[in-house]
């Protein structure tokens, strides 16, 4: 029967109890050939870790194991992203404080690592809610407070009825709250913002010279939406309306000018008799979201302001319009209306019976200076919630802001505090906070009450572990310039513009205030693709097709859930969960283990040793590409080839037991101290393999006739180009194509085909 080669949970219990002494992971600054590898940390999250969590941290663990064999010093971090909404609303749904129910998934998601025998850094585990690590996100506050980065502003947000919060841009996904799928509706508040728009050009820019998914390269681009245009002045009586264009050249097309509801000149040209219909409708498109207003197919609306404007170059008067299809935070929040050229004018041109006049190119336009408008807002970090790092803020009597004294970090989050959401922050109901402030500024004094995005938390996170005990600054400096910037980082596409253009924005911020010597902090990144439910579907609660990775280590063993979703399929694909898939890598492993009852001492295989040299030789060809699944294949293929000998030579097993510890550590320490080894597998280096051996003698290669394939033959690596181009012509439907054309030329490419150009 299957399954019985080994007991795996002995197996790994035992080396996991030796690891946990050995410290395999631990990380010292010490060399000169530093590695950073960077899983994205978890939210730990009551639910447990996610086979999805397993898929990218066995990727960078087979990763980084496979570096520490060959010889690099490798960082390999963990930590905990544990701040934020999920642990809140849990708390006020049983009154659990949420530091409670945080610090047990914590735990639970530690042992659960630490049972898939994953070779991170142990000792540099960090949790954002701890005040050892907010201390430092406020201090991040204030150094961005200090440069005017961050800063105070009345301004119409995004507000989710549901979470009782305001919303970054970002957090709004399709005009619905990314959270709860609450419609975001736009409310007036006075927020700290960060300011990110300052960055946009090198956001943008910095984008080339990434080793990123295009995929991602293009949404941050998208995202950040700079558009070249020009500044058109349109007269309407003592008013001038700046419209921001993108089509100068329609110039002539223009037929009337629409303003944003929210734009400051409505009430100035809103004439007597239109002013109760312009009041009703600036009220309505307030409780409209960004989306519903811009959408294409939406009905457009608008009311006359009963005012006109001037055209620029035709003297001609064109009527002033205030339509919500117009964003009061893009360009000027004013559009000049071009229906014959412009597909949202045209509909709104058809509604209202507004002239359609096609560009007259005879027209001679003024020369524009070119003007750069981008659709990145500047990013809103405060939280009308609990459960965050406090905003280190502190209001005087008077109202007047100032920023907490670096002494009086962390200023730690009171527990006296009533979480129910109420549309303001419950630390505003914190008796000791009050007191708090007021033995440290004085009478009157009040800290701000917000606190900040969760974001915020995990924009800097991979500069703390550096350095993560250190509390005399976020992190040394030689300890940062030996580590970082981060090599690779993997996580999931999900973070696209959020996470991954925060991270970057905290990055060129803290370089300039002369903290980093780089600009970017992530050098390479790959997206881990969604493991789905065995149905297909997309892994839910209410969907019974969760699977739970304890219950697969249970049965299976921590060694076979890595291999199986390491071979499931291309990293970065979205793969179904597949049962059986499990069973096989089980079964693959069985018979490495029962291989080591046949193996040999002073014999000499070289059909075998040929089978497991070429699998090194592929092997770490596919690791450092992430191309886990083919390497996977290839161990498959050699042991298929050991299974075949009664006999086999310690040299060859002890080869291969090197190369699958990476992605089976307990098989592969096991193995290895079956053999004989005191030390760790993991000590012994990785392999070299004999190029003669590793390399094959025969290959198959396409014969093409004119650029079509016309069939495979199979020539020896080594054969004279002759011989492969006459083997190539004899190949029956080749020559069936070539009987009676005339040969122009062969082309041979060893390894790889041979191509006829015939006279057709
Ligand atoms: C006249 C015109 C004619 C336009 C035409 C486009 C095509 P992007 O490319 O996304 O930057 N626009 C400007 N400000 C706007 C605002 N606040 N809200 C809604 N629309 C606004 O888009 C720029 C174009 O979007 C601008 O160029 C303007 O319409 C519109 F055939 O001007 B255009």
């Amino acid at each position: 029967t299957p399954m019985d080669a080994y007991n795996h949970q002995e197996i790994e219990k035992k080396w996991q109890e030796v690891w946990a002494k050995t410290k395999p992971g631990r990380a010292v600054e010490k060399g000169s050939d530093p590695v950073y590898n960077l899983v994205m940390f978890p939210y730990p999250s009551a639910a447990g870790l996610h086979v999805g969590h397993v898929e990218s941290f066995t990727a960078v663990d087979i990763l980084t194991r496979y570096q520490r064999m060959n010889g690099k010093n490798v960082l390999f971090p963990i930590g905990y992203d544990a701040f934020g909404l999920p642990a809140e609303n849990y708390a006020v749904k049983t009154g659990v404080h949420p530091a409670e129910t945080t610090n047990n998934a914590i735990k639970s998601f530690h042992r659960q690592m630490q049972s898939l025998g994953l070779s991170f850094d142990w000792d540099r585990e960090i949790s954002t809610c701890e005040p050892s690590y907010y201390r430092w996100t406020q201090w991040m506050f204030l150094e961005l407070y200090k440069k005017g980065l961050a800063y105070k502003k009345k301004a119409a947000v995004n507000w989710c009825e549901k979470d009782q919060t305001v919303l970054a841009n970002e957090q709004v996904v399709n005009g619905k709250c990314e959270r709860c799928g609450t419609a975001v509706v736009q409310k007036e508040m006075s927020q700290w913002f960060f300011g990110i728009t300052k960055f946009a050009d090198r956001l943008l820019n910095g984008l080339e010279h990434l080793d990123w998914p295009d995929k991602i390269k293009a949404m941050q681009r998208n995202w950040i939406g700079k558009s070249e245009g020009a500044e058109i002045s349109f007269v309407s009586g003592k008013e001038t309306i700046t419209v921001f264009t993108t089509r100068p050249d329609t110039l002539s097309g223009v037929t009337y000018v629409v303003l944003a509801p929210e734009h400051a000149l409505v009430d100035a040209l809103t004439t007597p008799a239109q002013k109760k219909e312009m009041d009703a409708y600036r009220l309505a498109a307030k409780g409209k979201s960004e989306l519903e207003r811009t959408q294409l197919e939406k009905d457009k609306s608008g009311v006359f302001t009963g005012s006109f404007a001037v055209h620029p170059v035709t003297g001609e008067q064109v009527q002033v319009w205030v339509s919500d299809y117009v964003i009061t935070t893009y360009g000027t929040g004013a559009v000049m209306g071009v229906p014959a050229e412009d597909e949202r004018d045209a509909a709104f041109a058809a509604k209202y019976k507004l002239e359609v006049r096609p560009v007259d190119a005879s027209v001679v336009l003024p020369a524009f200076k070119t003007v750069t408008k981008y659709r990145l807002r500047d990013w809103l970090v405060s939280r009308q919630r609990y459960w965050g790092a406090p905003i280190p803020v502190v209001y005087d009597p008077e109202g007047n802001h100032h920023p907490v004294k670096e002494e009086h970090l962390p200023l730690i989050l009171p527990t006296d505090v009533d979480y129910l959401p109420k549309g303001t922050s419950p630390i505003g109901s914190s008796k000791s906070y009050v007191e708090l402030a007021e033995k440290l500024y004085g009478k009157g004094w009040r800290f701000e009450t917000d606190t900040m995005d969760t974001f915020v938390d995990s924009s800097w996170y991979y500069l703390r572990y550096c350095d993560p005990a250190n509390d005399a600054t976020f992190a040394d400096k030689k300890k940062l310039d030996y580590w970082a910037p981060v090599d690779l980082c993997v996580g999931g596409a999900e973070h696209a513009v959020l996470h991954l253009l925060y991270v970057r924005f905290f990055a060129f911020a803290l370089h300039d205030a002369g903290y980093l010597p780089f600009e970017e902090p992530f050098t390479a990144l790959r997206n881990q693709g969604m493991i789905l439910g065995p149905d297909g579907e997309k892994m839910s609660k209410s969907k019974g097709n969760v699977v739970n990775p304890d219950d697969v280590v249970a049965e299976y063993g921590a060694d076979s859930l890595r291999l199986y979703e390491m071979f499931m399929g291309p990293l970065e694909d979205m793969k179904p969960w597949d049962t059986k898939g499990i069973v096989g890598v089980r079964r693959f492993l069985d018979k490495v283990m029962k291989l080591s009852e046949r193996v040999v001492d002073g014999e000499n295989n070289p059909s075998l040793a040929r089978a497991v040299h070429k699998a090194v030789k592929a092997v770490m060809a596919d690791i450092p590409a992430l191309r886990f699944n083919t390497a996977i294949a290839q161990m498959m293929t050699a042991a298929n080839a050991l299974q075949g000998s009664e006999r086999i030579p310690r040299d060859t097993y002890a080869m291969f037991v090197r190369i699958l510890a990476p992605f089976a550590p307990h098989a592969g320490e096991e193995l290895w101290a079956q053999l004989g080894n005191k030390e760790s597998v993991f000590s012994a280096g990785w392999p070299t393999f004999d190029e003669a051996l590793a390399t094959d003698d025969a290959a198959q290669i396409a014969v093409q006739v004119n650029g079509k394939l016309r069939g495979t033959i199979s020539v020896d690596l080594k054969a004279e180009s002759a011989a492969a181009k006459e083997a190539a012509a004899a190949e029956p439907n080749v020559a069936k194509h070539l009987e009676g054309k005339k040969v122009l030329k062969v082309v041979y490419v060893p390894g790889r085909l041979v191509n006829f150009v015939v006279q057709e």
